[in-house]
């Protein structure tokens, strides 16, 4: 498995970034939220080819809300709650179309991020808990409660394919590098807890504006 410092995935960066994207008052920093997406794509480099697609898809999520970020309403995208009341107010949301000449809303766009992110939550909950499972199979499991509802027949069979390059859970405990598998667990259910604490309070305030079906 890839050195466990540098350049390569680190499970702990990962848990800092999301942690840090929640603030005191419950809002949710898009900066740190977008920081812990991008230590997971150092992981899916590290996966290789069959990840590409994703890789990409995940890289283009990330940069159509660093633009948002980096453009003239930038301090609008600080965080989710401002995003929300900033494209609310200007009519920006796209309740019901995708426009053509329009960049994608920032809203539907962490929208996917976001399911995305309950994925992860379920595979690295299975992954911590289960003992000697199948990696590929766990993956698989929680992609269809997540993700495959929102996903076309073509982007589920080039999911299913990126599935099987998936290493075993025991490659896995090596990648976040712990040197026992107790420590492993530990490790992944820390995260989970911390995920799925992000996942919660955005959900919270997708559904209450009611944006969780956003085309
Ligand atoms: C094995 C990982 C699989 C993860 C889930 C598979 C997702 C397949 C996505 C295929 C991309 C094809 C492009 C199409 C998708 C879009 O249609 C869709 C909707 O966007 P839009 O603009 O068309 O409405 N996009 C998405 O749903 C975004 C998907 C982002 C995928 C993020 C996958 C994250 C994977 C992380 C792997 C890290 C695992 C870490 C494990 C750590 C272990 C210690």
């Amino acid at each position: 498995h890839p050195p466990c410092r540098g350049q390569h995935f680190q499970i702990w960066h990962l848990q800092s970034a999301f942690a840090a994207s929640l603030t005191p008052s419950r809002e949710v920093l898009i900066g740190e939220y977008l920081k812990g997406w991008k230590e997971l794509t150092k992981f899916m480099d590290s996966l290789g080819t069959a990840f590409g697609l994703i890789t990409r898809e995940t890289w283009s999520k990330i940069t159509i809300m660093q633009d948002y970020q980096s453009g003239q309403h930038g301090a609008h995208y600080r965080t989710l709650q401002s995003m929300v009341t900033f494209e609310l107010a200007n009519g920006l949301v796209n309740f019901h179309s995708l426009p053509a000449t329009h960049p994608p809303s920032g809203c539907r766009t962490l929208l996917r991020l976001h399911r995305a992110l309950r994925w992860l939550q379920l595979f690295l909950d299975k992954l911590g808990s289960s003992e000697g499972g199948d990696a590929s199979q766990m993956c698989a499991s929680a992609y269809q409660e997540t993700l495959a509802p929102y996903h076309s027949w073509w982007v589920r069979q080039a999911a299913a394919l990126a599935f099987l390059a998936m290493p075993s859970q025991r490659e896995l405990y090596g990648i976040i590098c712990a040197e026992k598998e107790q420590h492993a667990r530990t490790t992944l259910l820390a995260t989970v807890r911390i995920i799925a604490h992000v996942y919660n309070i955005t959900q919270e305030v997708f559904s209450a504006h009611e944006m969780l079906e956003l085309p």
